[in-house]
């Protein structure tokens, strides 16, 4: 093994050799870390619920709590980090020792799918990243995003506004790099629908109908990383999480999934629309702020929107 390479196409070594600035490439690579530690909890099977004791007594956390717990541990060992948001956290979280120039603020959802664990169907972290010390911002103001896939390989991808570039977890636990500068073409071939049918309002109806006309082969996996990540490795396609009759903001959370995933396929060459403006252009003024989500090859969200103009 060509040690050399290996470390070459490390992550660490690909954030620096992008230039990314060291607080926010600690932060990257920081999440990075916290990662393999879910990552070996949820393949070891010591993931335990809350209120079970493992073989020390202590009491086991679920899973999606103890991701949390872990990322906020290693955003706060970056000492770059001033403010987070959880979808774990029912408010925003404050670092102490805020005596930190040149901070981020961080949006994150640990474990996004969790439920999806019990039945051994991929999950992931999503994760959205600011300057300075408010993390209740537009999208559009992200300096950098990033997510995990727990899938048959753990995968990592980042983009802090110079492409987006995907790594994979190897046996020696290190993040190489697998794709570079990944892009959706105009339009792909699959199609997400979200929520359930009967609950569709006309417009969102139409479009699932058009898509199926057209073609397209529906995949939705109940989790929306590995649903994301399809689109974007197939180099296309439409995911969605419409408003609904039940719900009329959707499901989705604007601050640490719509946003962050939002940024991503922008910077590969797609768009994310709530169905009339994009989605990064919103204003996020709450932690659990949700939105309608048509997002994926430019042309088709392009689709998407003529039904709601
Ligand atoms: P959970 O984190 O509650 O499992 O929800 C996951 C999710 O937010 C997102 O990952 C999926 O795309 C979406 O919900 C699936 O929602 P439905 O179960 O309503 O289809």
């Amino acid at each position: 093994m060509n040690i050399k390479k290996h470390v070459k196409r490390g992550l660490w070594n690909h954030l620096m050799k992008s230039g990314v600035e060291m607080g926010l490439a600690s932060i990257i690579y920081e999440v990075g870390v916290a990662s393999k530690y879910v990552n070996h909890a949820m393949r070891t099977g010591d993931l335990g619920m809350a209120g079970t004791s493992n073989l020390y007594g202590e009491d086991q956390l679920a899973l999606d709590v103890m991701a949390d717990e872990i990322i906020k541990d290693r955003l706060d060992h970056t000492g770059r980090v001033s403010r987070i948001i959880s979808e774990e956290q029912s408010e925003i979280v404050i670092f102490e020792r805020l005596n930190r120039t040149g901070g981020y603020s961080v949006c994150y959802d640990p474990l996004d799918g969790s439920s999806l664990v019990d039945v051994n169907l991929s999950v992931g972290t999503i994760v959205a990243i600011y300057a300075g010390d408010d993390p209740l911002q537009s999208g559009r103001h992200q300096v950098g995003a990033m997510y995990v896939l727990y899938g048959p390989r753990t995968t990592l991808v980042y983009g802090t506004g110079n492409g987006v570039h995907e790594f994979t977890l190897n046996s020696l636990g290190e993040y190489v790099l697998t794709r570079e500068y990944i892009t959706l073409k105009a339009r792909g071939k699959i199609f997400s629908p979200g929520g359930v049918r009967r609950d569709y309002l006309p417009e969102h109806e139409k479009i699932v109908q058009k898509l199926e006309q057209d073609g397209y082969k529906l995949r939705y996996s109940g989790g929306f990383v590995p649903d994301i990540n399809q689109i974007l490795l197939k180099g296309g396609g439409l995911f969605m999480y419409p408003a609904t009759t039940t719900a009329k903001h959707g499901k989705l959370r604007l601050p640490f999934e719509l946003n962050p995933m939002a940024y991503l396929i922008e910077l590969a060459g797609g768009a994310a629309s709530d169905g009339r403006r994009p989605i990064l252009d919103l204003d996020c003024y709450d932690l659990d702020q949700r939105s309608p989500v048509y997002i994926g090859s430019r042309e088709e969200v392009e689709l998407a929107t003529q039904y709601f103009t």
